[in-house]
This record gives structure tokens, sequence and C-alpha cells, in this order.
């Protein structure tokens, strides 16, 4: 089924009249979407289908960009940047807070349409997604009121190219443009082929809040369309991706003169001591790799763990994994739901066979017979340097090795390419607390787990990449020192 067939004909819980105005754009549609460009909906000149990962039916049919669509979108943003600016932070602050509420006013359709688009579980995308973007904008609405007090000595960068993936469409979408905004600048947004339904639905969110046009562009394409972004006439690029595809985007704006910000992939190592809470740390664990199946960039993929609680510790983490259920994303009583698409199950089912050592406990949930859907599974006794241990797998499956002492784990857990976030557990606080400096990561976590919020400051370091989202961190990456002096 095609989305208006499913919007049409499906009870997904939305008071009509609550919701109104985007269901009845996003049937209106006929399932044929254009960029939304300088304010407008282009014609839909198709290009790429969207499917529903967990049956593998169309959902509808996207346009690819053009560079004439790169140029345009870049073009709108930069006519529209002065006057954008110039409103000052309390003017674009009356924006953000209408978009803020306008995506809370129609949670339940984006969360709807996410778990259709992306294959995520909706209790996710009802209860974190969508919630997490719309706390992006009330944030950010607040801070740029607060921006002309807190960062007078800093101005908008002007126009940014922004490029994001697809394990969590519209929050990420949030996280670059949410910032951009209050801070000044007006952006082109290219979302993933995969997942870019959320962000059309946000384009028009972005029409009702009557948002000035050309401040927000998005163009969708396959990763040609983001190379059109890198490489055009804009001042920042923000991407968030692979590191291969990091690496190459660093390599092309070296010597540009744009500013860069690159959230990259990770391994992140989930440490448990003997004296943890042994059932916290198995439900955080089941958090760390079981959410979004896995395609986390943040997730807890390596588990280190003291060897003289392992067995006990992977016993209970089986018995737990067993229980879990996989299935239907729209189904509310399910824990895992669909991979994104067949290529990135194929990516992991090759990974896992490639894999020849330790062992391997494939939890005990049937998997539906249609659509991508791929078992959590727990890997213990593999070596330090095995392929699984040092390389991303985005997908729901665990690996697991044991260390002796504290140096030990520290060691370990500094040794990938990576240094996204890292999770302690331990009720010994002193040893948490010693140990949280010496781990190589961007973020460190101490008995809990993916914690994230607007207000606090999200990224890597090594191969995970460079500068911040959220907090002050990622606001001062939309700005530069403005070019005035003022007496000392
Ligand atoms: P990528 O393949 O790198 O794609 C990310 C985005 O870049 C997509 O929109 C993609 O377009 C586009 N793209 C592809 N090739 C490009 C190129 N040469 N130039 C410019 N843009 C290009 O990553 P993915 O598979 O979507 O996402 C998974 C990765 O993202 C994982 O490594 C994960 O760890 C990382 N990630 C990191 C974070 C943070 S905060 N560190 C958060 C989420 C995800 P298409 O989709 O159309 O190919």
């Amino acid at each position: 089924m095609t989305i208006s067939e499913i919007f049409e004909t499906m009870d997904y819980g939305v008071a009509p009249e609550s919701a109104a105005d985007a269901l009845a754009w996003l049937v209106d549609q006929g399932d044929r979407f254009g960029h939304f460009i300088d304010g407008a909906f282009t014609e839909p000149g198709g290009g790429f289908e969207s499917r529903n990962p967990a049956n593998g039916e169309v959902l509808a049919t996207l346009t690819q960009a053009t560079q004439a669509d790169v140029d345009a979108a870049v073009k709108a943003a930069r006519r529209a940047h002065p006057k954008w600016e110039g409103l000052g932070g309390h003017g674009r602050a009356r924006y953000l807070y209408a978009l803020a509420r306008l995506l809370q006013k129609h949670s339940r359709l984006f969360a709807v349409l996410e778990s259709l688009d992306n294959g995520k579980p909706i209790r996710e995308s009802r209860d974190i997604d969508i919630p997490l973007a719309q706390r992006h904008f009330y944030f950010h609405a607040g801070m740029a009121q607060l921006m002309e007090d807190e960062l007078p000595d800093r101005e908008a960068l002007g126009v940014c190219g922004q490029v994001i993936p697809w394990n969590f469409p519209l929050l990420m979408l949030a996280w670059k443009i949410a910032p951009a905004l209050a801070m000044g600048n007006t952006v082109v947004l290219k979302p993933a082929e995969y997942t870019s339904l959320t962000a059309l639905l946000f384009a028009d969110v972005c029409r009702q809040a009557g948002l000035p046009k050309g401040v927000v562009n998005i163009v969708t394409g396959d990763g040609s369309v983001g190379e059109m972004i890198v490489a055009a006439d804009v001042d920042k690029i923000a991407f968030t991706g692979s590191t291969a595809v990091g690496r190459r985007i660093r390599e092309a704006t070296a010597g540009s003169g744009k500013s860069l910000t690159l959230e990259l992939g990770g391994k992140s190592p989930y440490i448990v001591f003997d004296d943890a809470d042994l059932d916290s740390a198995v439900e955080g664990l089941v958090d760390a790799i079981w959410f979004n199946q896995g395609q986390v960039c943040c997730a807890g993929s390596r588990l280190l763990v003291h060897e003289p609680v392992a067995e006990a510790f992977h016993a209970k983490l089986r018995a737990r994994m067993d229980k879990l259920r996989v299935g239907d994303p729209l189904d509310k009583s399910i824990d895992v739901g669909a991979i994104v698409d067949p290529v990135q199950l194929k990516t992991i089912t090759d990974l896992v066979a490639s894999n020849t050592a330790g062992q391997t406990h494939v939890a005990a949930a049937a998997l539906p017979v249609e659509g991508s859907f791929y078992p959590p599974t727990l890997i213990t006794g593999l070596n330090p340097a095995d392929r699984l241990m040092q390389e991303e797998i985005f997908g729901p499956v665990l690996v697991s090795t044991t260390f002796r002492t504290p140096a030990d784990a520290v060691a370990l857990a500094n040794n990938t390419r990576y240094g996204l976030a890292a999770t302690v557990w331990s009720e010994n606080i002193n040893l948490a607390l010693d140990i949280a400096p010496k781990l190589a990561s961007g973020i460190v976590w101490i008995n809990g787990t993916n914690l994230m919020d607007a207000a606090a400051g999200f990224g890597g370091i090594r191969e995970s990449g460079f500068g911040r989202e959220g907090g002050w961190e990622g606001l001062s990456g939309y700005t530069r020192p403005k070019g005035t002096s003022k007496p000392l």
C-alpha cells in the first residue's frame, strides 16, 4: 500500500481535526513528491521510490534532484539569509516555536510516517524520535532569544548545506535545522534516499508555520545530491553519516573556506564491572544495542564484561534477548522492527557470516516472513582484533569480550578507530568516575545509556567525527566571530 492508501484507510490514532492540514497535504500529493525550494513544492519529477521495509511495498515516488534543483535551492537560501538574520533572535524564535508546536500537533502523523518509512517500532518513533525533535525546536527557540545577550560577538555563517542519514530521519533533521535557523542561517538539507518522507512533511509544516520562503529548502535524491550540496556555494557543511563518506566530504571541502562538522560512525564500548547491578545493566544493554535495530551511531555495540561475572551476565542477557518481540513496526508491543532496506540487511548478514570466531546466540523470536528483518544476535568470546569487534555493523548484533582489570577495560574500550560514546556500569562511582575520562570517547554514560538532550552537546572524536550537536557547542558551530572590535 502507498502512503495515501494507508492514511485514507487506516485508523492511526489521530483525531482527524487535530492533524487535518498535514494529513490532507500528505494524501493530496498522490504519493508523488517534489522538492521544497523557495517556499514551494516543485513538480514531482520521479527518479526513485521509498519503500516500507516491513513488507517491501512502495510507499511513494520521490524526485531525484538535478544540479539545477540544488542551485535553485542554494540561491533561494542565499536570498533569504539577510532578512532572516536581520529578524533577530526574538523574531526567529517566533517561527521556531511555531515549528515546534506544529510538530507536536502532528506528532502521531509524523510517528506513523517515520515507522512506515524507516521500519522502527512505533513505540520508539512515538515516544523518542518525534518528542526529541520537538524538544530540539523548543530548546533552540529559547536559545535564539538568548543569543543576542549570550553570544553578542558572534554572527550567522550564512547558507548551510546539511546532509543526513536514515536512522533517525526527523530527529537528525531537527538536530541540523533548529540550531542553524536559531542562529540566523538558512539551509539546504538533503535527507537520506531511504527515508525522505518525514522531511517532506516537515517542509509542509514550514509552509503551515508561515516560515519566510527560502529559509528552509529540502532537496531529495541519492548521494550524488549530497555531493552537489558539498560542492555548492554554501558557507557550512553539516554532515551526519558514515565515516567513509565523511572522509570524502572533508577532502572535498579542504581549502574551500567552508565550515564543516562531521558526525560519523561508532563502535561504542559498553563496560560492565563485576560490582554492577547486572539486571539494570542487561536492561541498559537492550536499549544500547536493540533500540532502532542497532542502527544507532552511538549503539553500545561492543560489550566488555568483567571476567568474574561474564558467564552470569551473558546468561541473563540471553534470557532477556529471548523475550524480545520482533515484527511489524506499527505494532505497539514490538521491541525490534525492520531493518531500513534490503541493502542494509545484506550488509549485516554478510558481515556476520564472515565471522567464524566465538559463539553466537540468536534470539528466539520468530521473524516475519516478509520484509527486512534480522534477529537480535549476541556473539561472545571474540578477540579484540576480530573484524566484528572493530567494524561498525549498524544492525542488531552485539559482540562481546571479557577483561580482567580496569586498565584492561580502558585499553580494550579505546582499541578501535572510533570514539563516539561509551557506557560504564559499576556500583562504585569512584571507579566509574576514574574510568570515564580515560575513555577515548565524545560521550560517556555511567549506569545509563543513550541519554540525549537538546541542551547537551553530542558528538565524537577520532574517526567518529568532530563538532557537537546540541547545547552551546552545537550553536557555536553555526556562528563565527563577528568582524567588529570592542574596547578592552
Ligand atoms: P551514509 O551512506 O554516509 O549517508 C549519509 C548521507 O550522506 C545520506 O543522505 C547519503 O545519501 C549521503 N551521501 C552518500 N554519499 C555521499 C557523498 N559522496 N557526498 C555527500 N553525501 C553523500 O550513511 P548512512 O548509511 O545513511 O548512515 C549510517 C551511518 O551514519 C553510520 O555510520 C552511523 O554511525 C552514522 N551516523 C552517525 C551519527 C552521529 S551523530 N555521529 C548519527 C546517525 C548516524 P543517500 O542516503 O541517498 O545515499
